[in-house]
């Protein structure tokens, strides 16, 4: 059991660290529409947009999920929830929706955490 253990935790560990997509966006190595950058932080314009407006907002240093995250991101965290607020403010003045899909259940496709922000319409409540 301690051997499958060690091995879970290195197959962990191997996806961990693997880059994704996101990754090739931040160092600019393939196009996306980038709308805010600072220096911990990028966000760009969703390629397979769910409003008319639809951007994610993503770390530059890769946390895979928002479960995963570490106290020690909580700083990080909290940067992007302020930039995602103040993003979307200028952007849908009217107001708009935040998401983070977490895991499969959750719906999660890259594994590099994003906020999702959407609107320039008016959304509706259940959300699924
Ligand atoms: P999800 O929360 O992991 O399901 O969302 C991933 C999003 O990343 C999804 O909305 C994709 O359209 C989007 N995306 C992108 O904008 N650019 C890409 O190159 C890839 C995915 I791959």
């Amino acid at each position: 059991e301690s051997e499958n253990a060690g091995i879970a935790a290195k197959s962990y560990a191997e996806n961990n660290s693997a880059e994704t997509i996101f990754t090739k966006i931040i160092r600019k190595e393939i196009p996306a529409k980038i709308i805010y950058e600072d220096d911990v932080c990028l966000a760009f314009n969703d390629v397979n947009p769910q409003a008319p407006v639809h951007f994610l907002l993503i770390p530059k240093t890769r946390i895979d999920c928002l479960s995963s995250s570490k106290e020690t991101d909580a700083q990080l965290l909290g940067h992007l929830m302020y930039t995602a607020g103040q993003l979307g403010n200028s952007l849908c003045p009217k107001g708009f929706r935040l998401v983070i899909n977490n895991g499969q259940e959750g719906c999660q496709s890259v594994y590099h955490l994003h906020l999702h922000i959407l609107g320039g319409m008016q959304c509706g409540w259940p959300p699924v």
